[in-house]
């Protein structure tokens, strides 16, 4: 299926706001989903989506999560007057009710469950659904925070019964803790309930205790309720990045969801009065990015908070352009995360480790390396690194200083993405998806042009004129990409040289820094090993031993195993924080012949990449059977769900083995 994003709007949910003065209340108003609605058009995103309609809920899928008495008690605000709804709302914990709240938490609701009819029939790969209320502080008998249904929470049970839906992930990457869906889904094992918020030890509302790193799950769901507290504000994109590398990516690849619902609050967001933390809009993209290739695609984006309406609107953007597969805009800032978020993604992996085999090995061996404290590759002595004093925005105040503030970080919105998307080379006719993507004519290449562009000794090798061939190829994709006539690149080649000669060769004509991952066997000349202007990290079997340097990475596995498992952690995270923190212009992926992994999981891989440089990356295959899956992952096509996932414990020693080593070199990890 074609990428297709839904969006579910509808101007009824304006239709209610605080009546009375009440402090706590008052940044929740209907100027969120307008000013949200009028950005997605402004940047033309709103007519590239196809619009869903929006229902009211019933009183069964009410249900699904609330007491009759609690639908009895909200229904009979109707028809209250003002004083009687204040009354009625100071029953619970910082929510307001309007006499059309009923009918717009109803309406939130049966929005959101409008999107996962269309993602589950297919009708649309995934989608957003603007909506207020918000949902995830709501619980069986309770409004709060704003909250008035669940609308997450019974999205969630609603996909389980309508659709037999057995493992759901829903991430609640507000800044806020969704206690209320965390309490819907404690003793669940089927649903995977992610969190993180803002918590300042317990200091920040709700202020639960069950919002640590502790509340594991209950029961039979124990291992499937995940807590990040933020016990600092002023989180960057860097922190909230480091959570899903260490913590979210690699869980939800083990637990292997069927369906994904994110609690999408932007109060995370910079700028925001309420979460006082520092990701830019961008961020978002790269987190929505980050999850689509789980689920088959399948991602209903939800809204919760978000009250700085400049960047909830432009966030709201950033989500839905990633939902579409635009490129992604290049992340600003730290590429350290802070002490204080490493420590809560660390107590997060400790008291996870007994139910999640990516933890398995490896938290063991953290043990006995480093005996006293717990550590996964972060260097908290490192001041330099990791304790560098944050710029403070003034967060709640609107004056002038905190109006350039925000400008100067939301500038990134508008980068217009290449009219084609994938480019590609040379005889790979039989493919079908090969109508949507660019043909690239080849050029003959020259024996002194490709002298300047292969190490001494290279272009004398019995198979030059092989390697003239393919180089004939590879550089005119490389022109496409770097010209941005297309995004990516894909190419057959094998010759074990293209991947390093299309590295010289992208640097001549102007590319910066660039990533070259290469995946088999491959000589990496001297040269090249020390060029900080190539990182390379190559991945192969043991037999081959090599040495590592700063811009040479050599990950040496045990021989005759599967892969995938070893391949996917580690790229999660070992390979995409460095490779972040490197910032490439250019992406090139090399896929030997015959190494023991599986094209689907190369494909994820290839997917993953793609938020880097603008997702400027060349696939050059050695094998011509697994083109059509790497094709189709850089076209933007749903990927299957991954089948092996194990890690070998060898190989999870080389990994732990090689973050020790990279942290001589580099800050991220
Ligand atoms: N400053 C959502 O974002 N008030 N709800 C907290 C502490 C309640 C937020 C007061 C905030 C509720 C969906
Ligand atoms: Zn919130």
């Amino acid at each position: 299926m074609a990428l297709r994003t839904g969006l579910v709007y509808n101007e009824q949910m304006k239709n209610y706001s605080l009546l009375w003065d009440f402090p706590l209340c008052s940044i929740e108003r209907p100027e969120r989903l307008s000013a949200s609605h009028e950005k997605l058009k402004y940047y033309g995103l709103l007519e590239r989506c196809i619009p869903l309609s929006v229902r009211e809920a019933t009183e069964e899928e009410l249900l699904l999560v609330h007491s009759l008495d609690y639908i009895e008690d909200v229904k009979s605000t109707v028809s209250m007057n003002v004083e009687e709804l204040k009354t009625f709302s100071y029953n619970y914990n910082d929510v307001y009710f309007h006499p059309n709240s009923y009918h717009c938490a109803k309406v939130a609701l049966g929005a959101t469950l409008q999107l996962v009819d269309a993602v589950m029939l297919g009708k649309v790969r995934n989608g957003m659904a603007l909506v207020r209320p918000p949902g995830h502080h709501s619980q069986k008998s309770k409004a709060c925070g704003f909250c008035i249904f669940n609308n997450v929470a019974i999205a969630a049970k609603y996909a389980k019964e309508k659709y037999g839906a057995k493992r759901i992930l829903i991430v609640d990457w507000d800044v806020h803790h969704g206690q209320g869906t965390q309490y819907t889904f404690e003793e669940d094992p089927g649903v995977l309930y992610f969190s993180w918020h803002r918590y300042e030890n317990q200091q920040f509302w709700p202020n639960l205790k069950d919002s640590d790193y502790s509340a594991i799950g209950k029961g039979k769901g124990a291992g499937f309720n995940v807590n990040i507290p933020w016990n600092k504000t002023e989180m960057e994109n860097v922190d909230y990045l480091a959570a899903f590398f260490y913590v979210l990516l690699p869980m939800a690849y083990e637990f292997n969801p069927e369906l994904i619902l994110v609690s999408a609050g932007f109060d995370t967001a910079i700028g925001d009065p309420e979460g006082e933390m520092c990701a830019t809009p961008e961020c978002f993209a790269h987190l929505t990015h980050l999850l689509m290739p789980l689920a088959n695609g399948k991602l209903c984006v939800v809204l919760e908070g978000g009250y700085n309406l400049r960047s909830l609107s432009e966030s709201v953007c950033m989500t839905v352009r990633a939902l579409l597969g635009d490129p992604m805009p290049p992340l600003v800032g730290e590429i350290v995360p802070c002490v204080s978020a490493i420590e809560s993604v660390q107590n997060v992996r400790a008291v996870h480790q007994p139910y999640w085999k990516f933890l398995k090995y490896q938290d063991v061996l953290i043990n006995e390396t480093q005996p006293k404290k717990q550590n996964f590759g972060f260097d908290e002595n490192d001041s330099e690194s990791s304790t560098e004093e944050k710029k403070v925005p003034t967060g709640s105040d609107v004056n002038q200083d905190f109006e350039e503030f925000m400008d100067s970080h939301m500038k990134k919105v508008l980068i217009s993405a290449p009219a084609i998307r994938t480019a590609f080379a040379g005889c790979v006719e039989k493919l079908t998806k090969l109508d949507q993507c660019l043909k690239v004519e080849e050029r003959k290449i020259t024996i002194e042009e490709a002298g300047i562009l292969c190490s001494a000794g290279d272009y004398t090798h019995p198979m030059v004129e092989h390697l003239l061939l393919s180089l004939g190829k590879i550089f005119p994709l490389i022109d496409k990409i770097m010209q941005r006539e297309a995004r990516n690149g894909i190419v057959v080649s094998s010759t074990q040289l293209a991947g390093v000669s299309a590295a010289r060769y992208a640097l001549r004509i102007g590319a910066n820094r660039i990533f070259l991952l290469l995946l088999g066997e491959a000589n990496i000349p001297i040269d090249i090993q020390e060029d900080e202007k190539i990182l390379v990290l190559q991945i192969n079997g043991k037999q081959d031993e090599k040495k590592l340097s700063k811009y040479y990475i050599p990950v040496c596995w045990e021989e005759d195993n599967e892969w995938d498992g070893d391949l996917l952690y580690s790229f999660c995270e070992v390979i995409l924080p460095l490779a972040y923190g490197y910032r490439p212009e250019l992406v090139i992926l090399v896929v030997g012949s015959n190494i023991g992994i599986q094209a689907n999981t190369i494909a994820h891989v290839t997917h993953l990449l793609q938020v880097l440089a603008q997702g400027r990356i060349l696939v050059i295959s050695q094998a011509y059977d697994i083109v059509e899956t790497l094709l189709n992952s850089l076209i933007g096509d749903a990927l299957s769900a991954m089948s092996s996932l194990d890690m070998k414990q060898e190989n999870t020693q080389t990994l732990v083995k090689l973050r020790q080593e990279l942290k001589k070199h580099w800050r991220l990890l």
